[in-house]
């Protein structure tokens, strides 16, 4: 085995030297959130422009937020500012108006880029010039948008088979982007359609595909505001999805009670000052969770399983109350199996898994017993763990004992990241898209598609750190620190012949880069897109399978930028040549006619363009959801049985997991404070429960590196954190994300989802020697 690079990211921004802590918040938003997002975005894009934005931002004829996946009230009941804090953050930080010019990277070289903080990377303002660098050269040079394509062409002519090229997307792309994308990758003649989701709800895809046959959430927004009890499992939504947070209020209004699932006490489960009613702003807030329950790392599977014996005795007890038997007959397959396993209920490793007293998970219990309209959400603190599917799988066979499926005011609701990477799965970005869907895609443009599975973000790391002179396209993110196990991954981007950014920002995927390496500015979600004379828009689809269009109002950053949609279609037109199956310009002059194809294309999308064209849009249909049909191989939803593992760690090791700031979105660092945690002025701290610091000989302040340590002996390092003593359960520390990915073993992988275990790190602390 060869050995792991050690992470490169350790230059300290200037501001990390003054990182200081003070007392947690236990509450989130008011009206400090609506300042401090007025005042970064004035700073970053000036009056007007601000007021333009903000103003249509998930309006019916603005854009759709880009910060998170959290679906818009119906048009008649959008407040006047449709945005929170964090959506503001992203808005100011694409209206940049510091700018990144071709004397920029004549200034500094790729060397020099790589010692830069990713942080400092994004700070230079936004990509204008298309850029080059070719025969491994030291600095990036200008080039034209055509030669730029040439050269993507000459590079995927000069493979020796088209899986030798793998195409990344980030959640960020638009359906029609995304759509044109995985036409030109399949033309082309692969499936290697890595995405960001591969890091993030894939596990969720892959659970609920096995439970109910369908791998999205089964809610609207409406269901939210009408249930009577709401489970919030593995997630922060003050800092990640803010939105959500007025849906809670309304729910608790109506009368709703809350469960809290975390290792950690996140303001935004705890109280909500809601900034946009007068109550909020005067400091009025809603309490959130009625019980907080603070579980230990992947406790998950074994809490729901005690949820369903507590389920299961407190029906025998009181026959009628409590399950509910037709849905369970009519509906479900494999109940009686499910049933005898968590009768048998080993109750000692429930607690030894959870952490939890056997009285509040019975407390707990008794809420979801009581219940008639429970929804359950969760993130990646349940989808981010080698568990995880089956964590999945276990929240769906409870809500299955109380028919939680199709029905109003309950179901389950996975909370998407990426404010679009459900719709880019739907329009195909799949590594594994089914024969259906290649059907169709061949009936329609009348090339056979290839049908072997490609690679995976996983997969594709391995492929191009085996052989060098691949091609790496990513279309939007930040791949080389979004990963696992950053040091490897960076060398694997390295070992590519030629590596494409196709971005609005620098970053480190930018600086390691291949032998050959373009930069692709694109416009913004936020901007005028005037790609072939007219104006344009495009589709969303958000985290409940609402499907809705989205307008960029402001002036783009530079004359240059080019839409995804166009810089894809250029690519192919120089593949492919203009005398092809696809009608490449035809697509990249006018939107309407992509959405013509989804709409012959993609299940569920029929009539596509006219269903888009309505204020809000439509909703894509789920059959679970709909009527209760369940596309599973049984035809049934499918009850499932999971053993209960509880990790034992050696002496003296913890688990970590890895997390947003309040001040992030993703890779991208927008500040370096965690308001709501207590942290400012930087980001290399290590939350730590009080009995570790104790047991390992540690105080509060003190300086450490983390080795992560992997089943084959490997180890991995990243230095100099400070450690924060916090009311993180004994045993489970937090650190941020992306700065600990380097700690991620590529091979530490959800089983089923394959996706990489961020919330679950084996570590060790050792002391940071002074100076070192
Ligand atoms: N402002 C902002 N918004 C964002 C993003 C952003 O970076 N910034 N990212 C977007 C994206 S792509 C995504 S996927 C989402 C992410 O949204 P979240 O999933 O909320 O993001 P994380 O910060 O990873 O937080 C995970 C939460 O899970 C908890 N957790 C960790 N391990 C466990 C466990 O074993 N069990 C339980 N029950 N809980 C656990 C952590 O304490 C933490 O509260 O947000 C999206 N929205
Ligand atoms: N350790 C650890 N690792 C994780 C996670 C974790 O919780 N812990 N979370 C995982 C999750 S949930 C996700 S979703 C991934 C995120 O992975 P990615 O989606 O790959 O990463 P981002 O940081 O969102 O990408 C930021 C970059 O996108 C580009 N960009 C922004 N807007 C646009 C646009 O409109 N168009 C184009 N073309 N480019 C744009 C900018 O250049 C910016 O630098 O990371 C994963 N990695
Ligand atoms: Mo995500």
């Amino acid at each position: 085995m060869s050995p792991i690079p050690h992470s490169v990211d350790h230059s300290v921004d200037h501001a990390e030297s003054e990182l200081r802590v003070t007392d947690r918040k236990t509450s989130a938003a008011g009206a400090k959130a609506v300042a401090i997002s007025m005042r970064r975005s004035l700073a970053e894009q000036g009056l007007v422009k601000t007021a333009r934005n903000l103003l249509s931002l998930n309006q019916v004829d603005g854009f759709d937020c880009m910060s998170c996946a959290w679906p818009d009230p119906a048009p008649g009941e959008r407040h006047t500012a449709e945005f929170c804090e964090n959506g503001a953050k992203a808005v100011a930080w694409e209206g940049d108006r510091r700018q990144v010019t071709p004397e920029f990277f004549a200034q500094h070289s790729i060397e020099d880029l790589k010692t830069r903080t990713g942080h400092w990377l994004e700070s230079q303002g936004r990509l204008l010039h298309p850029m080059v660098r070719r025969g491994g050269g030291t600095h990036y040079e200008p080039i034209s948008w055509e030669s730029a394509f040439e050269l993507v062409a000459e590079h995927l002519t000069a493979l020796a088979s088209p899986d030798d090229a793998i195409f990344y997307t980030s959640g960020r792309a638009s359906n029609e982007a995304a759509f044109v994308y995985q036409l030109l990758v399949r033309a082309f003649g692969t499936n290697n359609l890595p995405d960001c989701s591969n890091m993030c709800h894939e596990s969720t895809g892959v659970g609920l595909a096995e439970s109910i046959g369908v791998g999205k959430g089964t809610v609207s927004l409406r269901d939210i505001h009408e249930a009577d009890l709401i489970v919030i499992s593995g997630q922060n939504p003050g800092t990640n999805h803010p939105r959500m947070l007025s849906a809670l209020e309304i729910a608790k209004r109506n009368g709703a009670r809350i469960i809290a699932i975390n290792p950690l006490p996140e303001a935004g489960l705890i109280r909500f000052d809601n900034p946009q009613t007068a109550r909020g702003m005067a400091g009025i807030g809603t309490r959130i969770a009625d019980e907080f329950l603070q579980i230990r790392s992947d406790g998950d599977l074994a809490l729901w399983q005690a949820f369903g014996h507590l389920l299961l005795a407190a029906e025998e007890r009181d026959p009628g109350t409590v399950l509910d038997r037709e849905f369970i007959d009519r509906h479900t397959h494999g109940f009686a199996e499910y049933a005898a396993h968590v009768a048998d209920l080993d109750r000692d490793a429930v607690v030894r898994a959870t952490g939890l007293d056997w009285a509040q998970i019975e407390r707990a219990a008794d809420m979801i017993a009581g219940s008639k309209r429970v929804v359950n959400c969760w993130a990646m603190g349940i989808t981010q763990h080698r568990n995880a599917v089956n964590t999945i799988k276990e929240m769906v066979n409870v809500a299955l004992l109380q028919g939680m499926i199709g029905k109003p005011g309950a179901g389950l609701c996975p909370v998407r990241g990426h404010s679009n990477v459900q719709g880019d799965r739907t329009m195909g970005i799949w590594e594994q898209m089914p024969d259906s869907f290649l059907d169709a895609l061949r009936d329609e443009f009348g090339f056979e598609p290839p049908r072997e599975h490609g690679h995976d973000s996983i997969a594709a790391v391995k492929a191009m750190d085996a052989a060098p002179g691949k091609v790496f396209v990513g279309l939007g993110g930040n791949f080389a620190q979004a990963m696992s196990d950053t040091g490897v991954t960076e060398r694997a981007l390295e070992n590519c012949a030629l590596t494409v950014q196709v971005s609005t920002k620098l970053n480190r995927s930018h600086a390691v880069a291949g032998t050959d390496a373009l930069i692709l500015p694109a416009l913004g979600r936020t901007e005028k897109d005037l790609t072939g004379g007219r104006l344009q828009q495009v589709t969303v689809e958000d985290s409940m399978s609402a499907v809705h269009a989205s307008h960029g109002r402001s002036q783009p950053a530079g004359e240059l930028l080019r839409s995804e949609v166009d810089v894809v279609c250029g690519i192919a037109r120089a593949t492919f040549g203009d005398d092809h199956a696809v009608p490449w310009a035809e697509f990249a002059g006018d939107y309407g006619r992509i959405r013509e194809s989804i709409g012959r294309v993609v299940p569920g999308c029929e009539a596509y363009a006219e269903k888009v064209a309505r204020s809000g849009g439509f909703t894509l249909p789920h059959p679970p959801r709909d009527s209760r049909s369940f596309p599973t191989a049984s035809g049934r939803a499918e009850f499932t049985v999971s053993p209960i593992q509880v990790a034992t760690l050696p002496a003296g090791r913890l688990v970590l997991q890895s997390l947003r700031s309040h001040d992030q979105f993703n890779t991208t660092i927008y500040g370096l404070d965690d308001r709501y945690r207590g942290i400012h002025s930087g980001r290399r701290v290590v939350f730590i429960s009080p009995a570790d610091l104790r047991e390992l000989g540690f105080a509060d302040g003190d300086r450490v590196n983390l080795v992560s340590e992997w089943v084959d002996g490997s180890e991995r390092r990243a230095d100099d954190f400070r450690l924060v003593s916090y009311a993180t359960p004994k045993g489970c520390v937090a650190a941020y994300y992306p700065e600990t990915n380097p700690l991620v073993p590529l091979d530490s992988f959800a089983e089923g989802s394959r996706c990489p275990t961020s919330k679950w790190v084996q570590v060790r602390l050792e002391p940071a020697r002074a100076g070192a």
